[in-house]
């Protein structure tokens, strides 16, 4: 992979030419995504959801499958001159069903928020039952927020983790089932760190007669790499981005199931899908960034994805393992996946914290901690993630050093000369781990 060393797979040379157009065109926007392109390549990407996508992931991107429309899916389309479009989206379709196990996978989402906005429409009636996994205790907004569509449509109730061990407790997520016996179940996380079982989450599903859902948006990865719990055959319905942990393009994807379990005489789980994302939420499908996925989809059947993956979670275990030994308070202790979320509030507050990290080349964002009582836009907690580090070919020794930079600066927040010692061994690695190094722009 041109410049992405260290993750097994071939170096190449790559370009897009269409950047030269457009230096020519807007100079003004092409000098913006290069200085933007050089801030990715300067610094350390820490956060949890971004990875470095592969030069042909990218290609496939800037190419003019973005002019078609083809509205509907491969073989019933509303427009004509779908030919080649409907063989790129179908060689997407049965890579995701054969990576993820999945009997039907739909590529259309634009994102993993619009795939579950659509799974939500498909499933459950406007004021019905969700039961979602609560935002501070690792949920996501689109898992029935309040100030997000999903929690002003649906009647959301949330099941949390552990007050002592901060872990998913399943008699918790039993009790509120049966109290709200909602109609949909959510097996779904954003910043939780541990594996889901989701054979219990399916006993639960199946004793209150709810659909289960998982949203795999960070795990994707390694879940395909064997490396995670498999959410099939447990779950009806998986949703997932395709640009953490999968390492493509920006983007969503639903896997489900063919039958309707529930309701075996309504219309198949499957079609119900399809009619949730087209024409139920969106129109015509990105057809350059379906093309990309199915890109990402093939380098994930490569053996050096598992690689990758297996060392994704060798350094976040590495990670946690040195901010716990600098004193650092990481929830439930540790992780079994690629994040991590640590208590920062007794170093200061954890915008100012991401801010000063940001400064010195060192990417993270700040989120909420279990049973949290600070605010959303300030919350007590900052999230870490290996994905792209390890993506640049950091192995447990850099993964060490740099979980040590980072507890060094939230520890000694307001000292310059420490912060400048930081950024001057942050360039050291980025320097030693470069990324699209061959990439012309
Ligand atoms: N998917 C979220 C994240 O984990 O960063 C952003 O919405």
């Amino acid at each position: 992979m041109a410049g992405r060393k260290g993750d097994g797979q071939e170096k190449r040379k790559a370009s897009l030419v269409f950047m030269k157009n457009l230096k020519k065109t807007d100079p003004q926007i092409y000098n913006l995504i290069k200085k933007e392109i050089e801030r990715q390549k300067d610094g350390l990407v820490l956060i949890a959801s971004e990875n470095y996508a592969s030069p042909a992931v990218l290609s496939a991107m800037a190419t003019p499958l973005s002019n078609k429309y083809s509205e509907g899916y491969p073989g019933k389309r509303y427009y004509s001159g779908n030919k080649f479009i409907d063989k790129i989206e179908s060689i997407g379709i049965e890579r995701a069903k054969r990576l993820f196990k999945a009997e039907h996978a739909n590529l259309q989402p634009h994102s993993g928020a619009q795939a579950n906005a659509a799974v939500y429409l498909a499933l459950v009636g406007s004021g019905e039952k969700i039961l979602g996994f609560d935002l501070s205790c690792g949920g996501h907004l689109t898992h029935g927020s309040k100030v997000n569509f999903s929690g002003k449509i649906y009647n959301f109730s949330y099941y949390g983790v552990n007050r002592k061990t901060e872990l998913i407790d399943f008699k918790e997520v039993r009790r509120a089932a049966l109290k709200f016996r909602p109609k949909l179940i959510l097996a779904s996380t954003t910043s939780y760190s541990r594996k889901l079982d989701f054979k219990k989450f399916r006993e639960i599903a199946d004793e209150v007669k709810a659909y289960l859902m998982a949203d795999i948006a960070h795990i994707a990865g390694l879940v395909i790499a064997g490396l995670h719990p498999q959410p099939f055959p447990y779950c009806d319905v998986v949703t997932t981005t395709t640009h953490k942990t999968l390492r493509g393009p920006r983007g969503g994807l639903i896997l489900s199931k063919i039958k309707d379990r529930l309701n075996p005489k309504e219309k198949t789980l499957a079609q119900k899908i399809d009619s949730g994302v087209f024409p139920g939420i969106q129109g015509g499908p990105l057809e350059h960034v379906i093309a990309a996925k199915a890109v990402c989809l093939k380098e994930a059947m490569n053996p050096s994805f598992k690689k990758y993956q297996k060392q994704v979670i060798l350094n976040g275990k590495i990670m946690a393992d040195e901010f716990l030994k600098q004193g650092l308070k990481v929830i439930s202790n540790g992780t079994d996946n690629h994040l991590m979320v640590i208590d920062v509030s007794s170093f200061g507050d954890s915008k100012i914290i991401q801010d000063e990290l940001g400064k010195v080349g060192l990417y993270i964002n700040r989120n909420a901690i279990p049973f949290d009582t600070r605010p959303p836009y300030n919350p007590s907690g900052v999230r870490i993630g290996s994905p792209a580090i390890t993506t640049r070919g950091l192995k447990e020794k850099e993964a060490r050093q740099v979980a040590r930079l980072m507890s060094e600066l939230i520890k000694n927040i307001n000292s310059q000369k420490i912060k400048k010692q930081i950024k001057s061994e942050v360039r050291k690695i980025v320097k030693r781990f470069p990324i699209y190094e061959d990439f012309q722009w």
